[in-house]
Formats: structure tokens, C-alpha cells, sequence
């Protein structure tokens, strides 16, 4: 598509605002003239062409239109009797360049808001710009509709007419019936009319429809009293409120564009999504909340930056009330669905308006997307999360994986709430219990550490979120330290290990079998020998305390998390079999007491009716689902191998088989 801009005339009813330079050059406040926002607009709709014709004023003009400093490629048409001419005749000297294209086509005093051109451009037939809601105008433009086409345009017609601007979107058959018309009356000598005079003609072989833009900016301006008016309204217009939310720490060409259309609608508010909502629904960001907004402030086009809370638009859209809400159109049907309601019908109260552009849903964007999902895998940006995601939001999830699938199920399992929320684990549990289930082994040390590491490699290849290793008793301090580099240098970021020495077995028994716990000093050791170890300051040591399992009372559990601590122990797990979480409150509640910042963890597999909400208001800081999903998979998995043996065939057991589409979904081929 071209731009065809007809800048001939000599503007003489300016009087002395047109005695310096030619019309198109008058300044319409904002530090533009009417040519450089024509411009500028045109570029940022996407078109990279333009064709002007000019008179007197050539030169003028040719060097206006390069201190823009658009990338536009203007051809030049000079009407030499641009005097004695009206623009039928520079269409005509034009006509060469303009054929077998589509036009937009626009007269060179013509002012007009981003919409009006964004409406025009969106006509899929050709169009002119039309207003309905306007009254007719005496001396301008109006066009004479009939069953939603243009028959005729001048300024003589006001039956069935409506106020019209010279203002087209000209289809390339269009152009070329239009253009012959014009041949045609120049050739006859017929160059002092309107080149509409010629349209109307032939405008029964074209199909131009009209655009109604009903009372948004779009005017000629022909007097001083014009030029002041429409500054007016434009001013209005730039300073109209526009809110846009972003969660992306990578900005691309398809970000920069919405921004350019949005700042075209006005003034443009950015609302940064703060690092606890884009976890949330996404992925944990690569840059955090200040320095995106720091990359935001230095786009062009962006007026202020602003921090959005959640994902609900509610509490920025009523603190600015803005005109506009800009976003792409993919929400209208996805899981942001109910936010778009919501921002509807805010702006409902105050009489704002969504504007939604296509999505762009660009593979090489989605790539991008690869790229930073691969950054947060790396072994030092995946260990330093677990505490970032603490010190963010106060409570972390992690959720049992003992193998490749079940790591990649926490990975990407989100739940989406019906308010347009969302919820996903924040981290994953290397269960030693689940391990050895999963090896067919009971949970007694037998699993050897290789092979533990080999079930965290498998998980770490295919996944992006911290893990916490389930040291059992630590072996040896000896032997720990070996394990803390070893894990450390793998990404891991926690490891616990459990006050307990001698032939470890799984707390959940209690006291039913012999279980002996470690004496306080000799754990302590072990505690400091492991920290003593590790190279980096993000990996975190955990002391288990089994006391409450033992049946070793609360003192002897809270003067062993204190000992602990004091000993370098980045974290304190308190974990309980009883079904009453009493215990464990009390023994939280008297922990935090003294100690309000060592992280506690639980692990509420039998207390489970407490809520992650009730773990957080009361001080705990990491709930790990322990086995949930080894204990969901195996019975579901037991179930299939019976129903095959009862119906020694397998159609029985497909109801509830995950079908391999899906299984193929969870595991795409490429390495993203
Ligand atoms: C595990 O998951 O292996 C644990 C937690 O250590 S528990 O089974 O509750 O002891
Ligand atoms: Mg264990």
C-alpha cells in the first residue's frame, strides 16, 4: 500500500500563517506539524511508502519530509501549474506511481486522530472517511450514501449525505477506475474541478463505502480559526489516558508496536505485572519487577510506568480510570478471559473503551520464550530461586517428582481460577520415599546417592523449577560434603537432611520401628561441615527435626531447631505423622516467637487439612507434598494391570488410560 498525500495548494485562505512556508507545514502543537503527524502516523500503521505531490512549495516540502527522520520512500510529483490547477491535475501527473497498488489517499491539511486512520485502513473494500453524527458542513465535502455505498462526493450534494473528509482507502480496481476518470476529464481539459468530480462519474463501477467516524478527530484545516480549533481537539486527544499491563522480560518488535498504536491513542500508562503474578500464571521472570519497569520507562511512547499488584486490572484501572485499556485479542477467549470482563466492565463506569489488536502469534517469539525457559534451567539461576521465591512470597509449594514425567507434570500444571487467578507449584521435592518407591525399594538409605542424582539429572533436563533434595540422614559428615557440592553444582537448591543416624527409616512409621536419633552436637557438626563445603551463598541447608515423630517431646524439638540454626542451618523442617496439626502449630508459633526469619518448612502429609493460607499467616514458609503423586499414579497404575488380567485383553481399562495425545502434549519433541 502507498500514501498518496496532496500537498499542491497554496493554502491562501491561512492569510499569514501560510506566507513562510506552505500549509502543510503549520504547526499543530505537541512539536508537530500537520505533515510530520500525517507522516508519523502513516509509518506507524505499517505503511513505508508514500507518494506527495507538491507545487510551489516543492522544496520546502522535500525538506520537511526528511527532517522527519521516518523510513518512509517519498516520491516527489511537482505540479508545475499547481496556480492554475486544482488536484485532479497532480493526480494525474501522478498516476504512473500510484498504479497497481492500493491508496491511501490523503489531502495534505487533513488532521486527523490515530483511530480514524486505524478504522479506514481496517475497510476491507474502499472507503472514505465519513462522519454521521456531524452536521452537514455548507462550503465542505459531503457524500451521498445509498444502501452502505458512496454514489457521490462534492460539496453541492446534502440530500441522503453525510459530512465527508478527504480521507480514502482506495482499493488498487478502485484506483484504477478512479484514475481513468481523472485521464479522461484532464485529457478533455477539465483540470480546475475536484478530482471527486470525475469519482462521481464512474463511482457506479467502484465500490467505496463509507467509514463513519462519527465525532473523533478528523478535519481540514483551511483558516486560522480551523488551525485553532483542531489544535484544541488534538490536544484533547494526546492527552486522553491509556493503560496497558506487561508481564514480558523480553521485549520484541510485536511489544514496541502495540506500544506505538497505544500511544497514538494517547497519553500511555504501563502497568508492570509484579513478580509474585507473572510466577503465578507463567514463569518465574527473568528480570524482576524493577527492572522491567526500568526497561518500560525507556520505550518510546510509554508516558509512565506503573507496578500492577495481581493479575486483576481492578485496583491500577480505578486508581487512573484511563480512556483506554490496549491489549491483544487472544485474552477474549484464553484463561485471561475473566480479567478482560472485569476490565470491561470498569471501564463501563466511567464510559472507557477496550481496544484489542490481533495477537501476534509469531513462531520466533515463541522461541524467545524457549530461550529464557532454557536460562531459568541453568544450574545457577535455578539454585538462587528457592530463596528469591521465599523472600518474594513469603509461602513456596514444592511438589513430589521422582522421575522425568512427574517433574515435568509440576512443572507445567496450572490451575486457573474462575476470577482469572491463577496457581501453579513453585518448586519440586526429591522425596527419598518416592525415589525408592519407584526403584521398587523401601525408603531406607538402600537407594545410593548416584542413583539419586541420576533421578535429579532426568528431573533437571526437562524442567526449570528449584528442587529440594531429600537428603535422608546426610550419611557421614564426610560423605555430606561430597553430596552438598555434588547438588550444589547440579542447581539444587535445598537440601534437607533429618536428625537420625544408624539404619534410617521413613518417618511416617513413627515409633512403630527402631529409629535413632542423632545426638545434637554430632548433628550440628554435620550441619556445619556442610556449610563450611558449598561455594555459593544461594544454597541452603535444611535441618530436619524428627523429635515430634520420635515422640521426644516440644522442648527437645525447639532446643534442637535453636541449636541448629546456630550452627548454620539455612532452614528448619518440623515434621509430625499425628492427623492434629496442634503440634506442629505450637511448635511454629514458639519457634517464630524467637526467631522470626529462619525459614520453617513443613511437610502435612498426614496433618493435611490445614490450608496454604493458615501455613502462611502463622510463619511457615515451604509446604512440600511429599508422595502424592507417587501415591495417586501406583494405584491407578495397579488398577490397569488388574482390569487387563480379568478381561485378558485392554479395551476395559481405556476409560481411564491418559490418551497418548496427551502424553505427547506434556513431551514435546524439541529440546525447548
Ligand atoms: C520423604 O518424602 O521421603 C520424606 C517425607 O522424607 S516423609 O515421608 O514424610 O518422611
Ligand atoms: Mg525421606
Amino acid at each position: 500500500m502507498k500514501a498518496l498525500i496532496l500537498n499542491s495548494g497554496t493554502g491562501s485562505r491561512m492569510g499569514d500563517l501560510t506566507r513562510t512556508h506552505p500549509k502543510c507545514m503549520t504547526e499543530i502543537g505537541g512539536g508537530e506539524t500537520i505533515l510530520s503527524r500525517q507522516l508519523s502516523l502513516i509509518r506507524d500503521a505499517g505503511i513505508r511508502e508514500v507518494v506527495m505531490t507538491t507545487g510551489t512549495w516543492d522544496k520546502a516540502i522535500r525538506r520537511a519530509v526528511e527532517d522527519t527522520g521516518l523510513d518512509l520512500r517519498c516520491t516527489f510529483v511537482i505540479n508545475p501549474i499547481a496556480d492554475k490547477t486544482n488536484y485532479i491535475y497532480s493526480m494525474y501527473l501522478a498516476r504512473e506511481v500510484l498504479a497497481d497498488d492500493d491508496i491511501l489517499l490523503l489531502h495534505g491539511d487533513l488532521v486527523f486522530e490515530w483511530r480514524a486512520l486505524e478504522k479506514l485502513l481496517q475497510e476491507a473494500a474502499s472507503g472514505m472517511a465519513v462522519s454521521t453524527s456531524l452536521p452537514l458542513p455548507d462550503k465542505d465535502f459531503k457524500a451521498v450514501i445509498h444502501d452502505g455505498r458512496i454514489e457521490k462526493v462534492g460539496i453541492e450534494f446534502f440530500e441522503d449525505a453525510a459530512a465527508a473528509q478527504p480521507m480514502y482507502i482506495l482499493r488498487r480496481a478502485d484506483m484504477a477506475v478512479w484514475m481513468q476518470a481523472i485521464v479522461d476529464f484532464v485529457e478533455r481539459g477539465e483540470t480546475r474541478c475536484y478530482a471527486e468530480n470525475a469519482l462521481n462519474t464512474v463511482s457506479d463501477r467502484t465500490t467505496l463505502h463509507p467509514v463513519d467516524m462519527g465525532a473523533w478527530l478528523c478535519s481540514e484545516i483551511d483558516t486560522p480559526q480551523d488551525l485553532e480549533t483542531v489544535s484544541e481537539r488534538l490536544d484533547q486527544v494526546r492527552r486522553k489516558k491509556v493503560y496497558m499491563c506487561f508481564s514480558t522480560d523480553i521485549l520484541h518488535a510485536a511489544h514496541l508496536r502495540l506500544i506505538a498504536r497505544a500511544a497514538r491513542l494517547g497519553q500511555v500508562t504501563v502497568g508492570i505485572l509484579s513478580d509474585e503474578a507473572v510466577a503465578s500464571y507463567k514463569r518465574f521472570p527473568l528480570l524482576n519487577c524493577e527492572e522491567r519497569k526500568e526497561m518500560f520507562r525507556h520505550v518510546a511512547g510509554v508516558h509512565q510506568v506503573v507496578e500492577q499488584e495481581s493479575l486483576s486490572y481492578r485496583e491500577n484501572l480505578l486508581a487512573l480510570k484511563p480512556d483506554f485499556v490496549v491489549h491483544g485479542d487472544n485474552w477474549k477467549s484464553d484463561f485471561q478471559k475473566p480479567i478482560r470482563e472485569e476490565v470491561l466492565s470498569l471501564l463501563g463506569q466511567w464510559d472507557g473503551e477496550l481496544v484489542e489488536y490481533p495477537y501476534t502469534s509469531d513462531p520466533r517469539f515463541g522461541a524467545l520464550e524457549g530461550r529464557a525457559r532454557s536460562e531459568l534451567a541453568l544450574p545457577d539461576s535455578r539454585r538462587a530461586r528457592l530463596r528469591r521465591l521465599i523472600a518474594m512470597k513469603g509461602l513456596v509449594t514444592a511438589m513430589e517428582a521422582h522421575s522425568g514425567i512427574t517433574g515435568l507434570i509440576v512443572e507445567k500444571t496450572v490451575v486457573h481460577e474462575e476470577n482469572g487467578g491463577a496457581h501453579q507449584f513453585d518448586a519440586m521435592w526429591i522425596s527419598s520415599l518416592c525415589d525408592s518407591t519407584a526403584k521398587g525399594k523401601p525408603d531406607i538409605e538402600l537407594v545410593d546417592m548416584s542413583s539419586r542424582f541420576r533421578t535429579i539429572d532426568d528431573i533437571l533436563e526437562v524442567t526449570t523449577k528449584p528442587i529440594i533434595f531429600d537428603g535422608d540422614t546426610g550419611g557421614l559428615p564426610e560423605h555430606f560434603v561430597y553430596t552438598v557440592r555434588t547438588l550444589e553444582r547440579m542447581g539444587v537448591s535445598m537440601v534437607i537432611i533429618e536428625d537420625k543416624t544408624g539404619l534410617k527409616k521413613n518417618s511416617l512409621f513413627g515409633t512403630e520401628v527402631v529409629q535413632t536419633q542423632d545426638d545434637i552436637e554430632h548433628f550440628c557438626e554435620k550441619i556445619r561441615a556442610g556449610k563450611r563445603a558449598q561455594k555459593t551463598r544461594d544454597f541452603m541447608i535444611c535441618a530436619r527435626i524428627e523429635s515430634l515423630i520420635l515422640e521426644k517431646g516440644m522442648e527437645d524439638a525447639l532446643t534442637r531447631a535453636f541449636a541448629f540454626v546456630q550452627a548454620g542451618a539455612d532452614a528448619i523442617m518440623i515434621h509430625s505423622r499425628k492427623k492434629d496439626p496442634q503440634e506442629i502449630f505450637e511448635f511454629v508459633d514458639t519457634f517464630r516467637a524467637s526467631d522470626p526469619v529462619t525459614p520453617l518448612v513443613v511437610v502435612p502429609t498426614s496433618f493435611n487439612t490445614v490450608t496454604e493460607q493458615e501455613w502462611k499467616q502463622r510463619g511457615v514458609n515451604v509446604v512440600i507434598y511429599a508422595n502424592q503423586l507417587t501415591r495417586a499414579g501406583f494405584p491407578a497404575m495397579q488398577s490397569a494391570a488388574e482390569t487387563i488380567l480379568k478381561a485378558h485383553r485392554a479395551k476395559e481399562c481405556d476409560d481411564f488410560l491418559m490418551p497418548i495425545k496427551d502424553i505427547i502434549r506434556l513431551i514435546p519433541e524439541d529440546s525447548d
